[in-house]
């Protein structure tokens, strides 16, 4: 399917994730994908380009230009709507012209190279004014109101028919209920910014497990206009151990009727990204009936032909399996979570007890581990270097679990220790350390955890080194 600039719905990509931004190569790749799946729209927001939010005041210079413009022509020549965004909330002062000057500036640069869509992003920005702007403006929402709107005059003079979009300080439910941005702030955005300009949302949540009908007409009402879903239900940045790979799912079909667009800000690394994005094509284009995990599983079907391997042809039942490992950010797919279900159950029950799930669990563990270390002869090494970190951690686990299951079995009583398992180096680390002082419940609090008494329990005294 052709995809059609001209759809007013948008239908894509966000590289709007912390992290290293994707290379001119992958770009490329991912218009192609999309030009393949029908989707429309691709934001360049990548959070961690310097001058995209840091050094938003300077202007480009001419190399960084020139590889700007050879991605947006890939863009064009794809038939994809390419929307350039900015983020200069950090520290704008809102009431002085000079600031305005320097976004001018670079659209003005960005139009040079036949740019004609832009975004003004106030994501993620500290949640105050200057004293000047605060008494000029009155409220935050006041003064980027104003700044955008004079933005978007200023480039619909140039380009008639630009498309303008605007992310709010607060852009999900929690951060609306918080009040970020002061009281009223999403009512005054409502009334204040031009009608024609669009809106950021990402549903109830940052990462939202699911987008409810409901809940966007309830946003519509007050901003006055349909929201466009920045979706970060695949982002993985502020994850380091994870990545997603399960289907585009937690949002019914009618979702699309409530909305003027819906682009997925997905992993950092783009290797990553192929069923998450397959999916989400699949999604917005299925007539009404959807099942994600079919979606997933024929998606799958088409990402395995990326891993083609030294020896052994990879198999889609382990690949599922995998993927099933690094689901959602909600939970892992039926697979994995039957895994680790079992493994629960035969770390907690005597032996005599396990059934049929001993025998299972090594089969399936045994598969599994065995395809993390099969992943070192992929062809393609960027996916390798994508893959390779997680599926190290998840060999490791798996082997730790299977030799204490075998020693469980030749003598229940027996103390089990491992030689390639040692304290400190494994799971070691200050982070590691950190993270056992607090353990988070599900309803939420935090409370103290294995680690407040690990000194006691080690039996000596955390270890310094000069
Ligand atoms: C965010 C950031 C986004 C980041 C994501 C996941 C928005 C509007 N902004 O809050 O850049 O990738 O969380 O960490 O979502």
């Amino acid at each position: 399917m052709m995809a059609r600039e001209a759809d007013p719905f948008l239908a894509g990509v966000i590289e709007g994730f912390y992290g290293p931004p994707w290379s001119p190569a992958e770009r490329v790749e991912l218009f192609d994908w999309m030009a393949k799946w029908g989707l429309n729209t691709y934001l360049y927001a990548p959070k961690d380009d310097l001058k995209h939010r840091t050094l938003w005041r300077e202007l480009y210079s001419p190399e960084e230009l020139t590889a700007l413009g050879r991605c947006l022509a890939a863009a064009n020549q794809r038939g994809l709507r390419f929307i350039y965004a900015i983020g200069p909330g950090l520290d704008i002062r809102y009431s002085r012209e000079t600031d305005l000057d320097h976004l001018r500036a670079r659209f003005e640069q960005m139009m040079q190279i036949g740019c004609r869509h832009f975004a003004l992003l106030f994501d993620d920005i500290p949640d105050r004014m200057e004293t000047a702007d605060a008494k000029r403006w009155g409220s935050f929402a006041a003064a980027q109101c104003h700044l955008v709107n004079a933005m978007w005059r200023w480039t619909r003079e140039r380009v008639p028919k630009a498309r303008f979009l605007f992310c709010p300080t607060p852009y999900c439910g929690r951060m609306a209920v918080r009040q970020l941005g002061g009281a009223g702030y999403l009512a005054t955005v409502g009334k204040e910014l031009e009608p024609d300009i669009d809106v950021f949302w990402t549903g109830p949540e940052i990462i939202s497990n699911e987008i409810e009908p409901g809940h966007v007409r309830e946003v519509a009402a007050i901003l006055r206009r349909k929201p466009v879903i920045w979706d970060n239900l695949h982002a993985n940045d502020y994850d380091g151990r994870r990545f997603y790979c399960g289907p585009y799912s937690g949002r019914p079909p009618e979702l699309r009727h409530e909305v003027a667009g819906i682009l997925s800000n997905p992993n950092t690394e783009f290797p990553l990204n192929y069923v998450p994005l397959r999916t989400l094509a699949t999604f917005l284009q299925s007539p009404s009936a959807w099942t994600a995990r079919e979606a997933y599983l024929s998606a799958m079907q088409e990402w395995l032909a990326h891993f083609a391997v030294v020896g052994q042809p990879v198999t889609l039942e382990d690949l599922v399996l995998f993927g099933d490992c690094y689901y959602l950010p909600c939970g892992e797919g039926p697979e994995a979570a039957a895994l680790c279900a079992r493994a629960q159950r035969l770390v907690t029950l005597p032996p005599q007890q396990w059934g049929e799930d001993g025998r299972t669990f090594q089969q399936q563990a045994t598969r599994l581990r065995d395809f993390c270390g099969h992943l070192a002869g992929l062809r393609d090494r960027a996916l390798f270097q994508a893959l390779h970190r997680r599926a190290w951690e998840l060999r490791e686990e798996l082997d730790l679990l299977l030799s204490y299951v075998r020693s469980r079995q030749a003598d229940p009583r027996a103390p089990f220790c491992s030689d390639f398992h040692l304290p400190g180096t494994y799971r070691g680390g200050m982070v590691a350390r950190l993270q056992r002082l607090l353990t988070q419940r599900p309803d939420g609090t935090f409370v103290p955890g294995t680690g407040t008494s690990e000194r006691q329990a080690a039996g000596g005294p955390i270890t310094t080194l000069p």
